[in-house]
């Protein structure tokens, strides 16, 4: 698996943020790790996240994009999959809609990163949703929070301790927006001092939950998709590689909080990489 790997990056375009360790800042070294190479598309290039400093300098190019996957096309590039997050412009998340199509880009994990706390995130314009729903009926994979979730399944946001009937319901909404075939996880469903992610399987609604960290962290949600990406591509099965992706977030989010340093400027990573390094990894590697 991971020899063919090595001829077929899998591709992750999200942007590069200078500043607020998130994004490709926590997705590369978690591919690498994993030992999945990857085609780092960066979509913006940003001079720091845009939640918690301001407005950003952001650099970006539809014509850039363009250029590169033509550019891979004529070498052939086979990519052998991909996982798509934060992209910011309509323009651009319809080229990689483009290429998901034209290159069969399976599995595609899809984070339609967009919004926390009820809201867009700012600098997004309105019609971003619906293009991201365009982009998640090609996906494998989607991993909207709580509030993306809503937002994709055009539902508004009410609930602040859903039933399991309410999560299935939203579930059912989101599947006619994807398509059956498309596995769904929502992250940050909140609950009584816990954070619960919810997937399902044949046996129904499933849920995973997570003690409560008080207050946002910036990234873990990219952290989670990264994990859940990387497990797959290793052939991790869907049940463990969710849970994988479930506790490295929470190993994230403790040192993150530990820290003591301000959370805008992202994810403290050397924990999680120290726990795949030493025992996540080594039991894909003695399963092989
Ligand atoms: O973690 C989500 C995210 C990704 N990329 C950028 C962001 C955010 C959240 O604020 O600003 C640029």
């Amino acid at each position: 698996m991971v020899k063919t790997l090595h001829n077929q990056p899998f591709l992750v375009a999200e942007d590069l943020s200078a500043i607020g360790t998130m994004s490709l800042g926590v997705a590369v070294p978690i591919l690498a790790v994993f030992g999945v190479p990857a085609a780092i598309l960066p979509t913006q290039v940003l001079s720091t996240q845009t939640e918690g400093f301001g407005t950003p300098a952001k650099q970006f190019s539809a014509k850039w994009l363009s250029q590169t996957i033509d550019h891979w096309q004529n070498e052939d590039i086979q990519l052998s999959g991909g996982l798509i997050g934060y992209v910011g412009q309509v323009a651009l998340l319809n080229r990689l809609i483009q290429l998901a199509t034209s290159q069969q880009l399976h599995p595609l994990i899809v984070d339609p990163v967009m919004g926390d706390d009820g809201a867009l995130y700012p600098g997004l314009p309105a019609d971003y949703v619906s293009a991201m729903r365009e982009l998640i009926a090609d996906a494998d994979v989607i991993t909207p929070n709580w509030t993306e979730a809503h937002l994709l399944a055009d539902v508004p946001l009410t609930d602040q301790r859903p039933s399991k009937a309410v999560v299935t319901t939203l579930f059912a909404k989101l599947s006619v927006a994807c398509g059956e075939q498309t596995r769904i996880v929502i992250t940050g469903i909140p609950s009584d001092d816990a954070v619960l992610t919810a997937y399902q399987d044949n046996r129904g609604l499933q849920m995973v939950s997570t003690k409560l960290r008080d207050g946002h962290f910036y990234g873990s949600g990219d952290v989670f998709s990264a994990l859940l990406g990387a497990a797959l591509m290793r052939d991790v099965n869907f049940e463990t590689a969710v849970k994988i992706a479930v506790k490295g977030d929470a190993i994230c989010l403790d040192q993150t909080s530990e820290a003591g340093y301000q959370r805008r400027f992202g994810m403290q990573m050397s924990e999680l990489l120290k726990w795949l390094t030493q025992e996540v990894i080594p039991s894909l590697d003695s399963s092989r």
